[in-house]
């Protein structure tokens, strides 16, 4: 059966994402009111998708708070709760509406990376019951040890990915389904990405290396021609969305959203 996703959880951008982390500084910092309807357009975007889309509150807390997918793995089998690597991040796991939302999907089959084990899911790449998990500054060996030992436990394999120079691994490199992967930057000669059919994006759109496929439609960032051009080329259907004000703080389609 080909996968299908029933449910998305996201969190609407507090006016503190104006603090949020970036490795980028020079881009200024995100204008809150295009974030915000940026993030409407995300949203309706996934419900065209056939996505029941669960939306928990702003957190002014927690600058990075509306980028959910860092905060935990949810599989078609069990959810783990993540412990991210960034210090300013790492309480987003304690937020009492998220950890309520995510029992009420997973119940018994949630579980919880602990100390010292950090993971930030951003760094994980779902393909099939195969788990590529980066290890980055994020996502440390005693992270994915636990990843690897829980998920192994419901079936699913488990390959950790060196990341030298991106933030997290699917900053870099997304899994579209049907054998398709679009690749940019270090990953591209990287032999354990050797048996899909990569997509190499070019310098000037590495950002949008970051897409998400949505039951056979693939949302693409606005502004990148060329892979737009390419995901269409692939056989699917596009949805555009304006991501520019998260870029600034580091943040792509992928990270707003937790997917299963
Ligand atoms: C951070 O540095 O944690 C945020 N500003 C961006 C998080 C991006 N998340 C992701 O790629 N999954």
């Amino acid at each position: 059966m080909s996968k299908h996703f029933k449910n998305v959880i996201v969190r609407i951008p507090g006016t503190g994402i104006c603090d949020g982390i970036t490795s980028n500084p020079s881009l200024g910092q995100p204008i809150y009111e295009k974030a915000l309807v940026q993030h409407e357009h995300y949203v309706e975007a996934l419900a065209k998708c056939g996505v029941k889309v669960n939306v928990l509150p702003p957190n002014n807390n927690f600058p990075d708070s509306c980028f959910m997918e860092d905060t935990a793995l949810c599989t078609d089998k069990c959810a783990i709760i993540s412990r991210p690597g960034a210090d300013t991040r790492r309480d987003e796991t304690q937020l009492e509406d998220f950890r309520k939302m995510l029992s009420s999907f997973y119940g018994t089959t949630l579980h919880e990376i602990t100390a010292p084990g950090t993971v930030e899911p951003g760094d994980i790449m779902m393909v099939g019951d195969t788990f590529f998990i980066g290890k980055t500054a994020r996502t440390n060996d005693e992270g994915f040890r636990q990843m690897k030992e829980i998920l192994e436990k419901y079936g699913k394999t488990v390959i950790q990915v060196p990341v030298h120079e991106m933030l997290h691994l699917k900053t870099g490199v997304n899994y579209l389904e049907d054998n398709n992967l679009l690749i940019s930057g270090e990953f591209i000669n990287n032999p354990l990405f050797a048996t899909f059919n990569k997509i190499v994006v070019p310098e000037e759109e590495a950002y949008a290396a970051n897409c998400i496929w949505v039951n056979g439609t693939v949302i693409v960032p606005a502004g990148y021609p060329k892979i737009k051009e390419a995901v269409e080329h692939l056989g699917y259907k596009v949805i555009l969305v304006d991501t520019s004000e998260y870029r600034k703080i580091d943040g792509g389609l992928s990270c707003l959203s937790l997917r299963f």
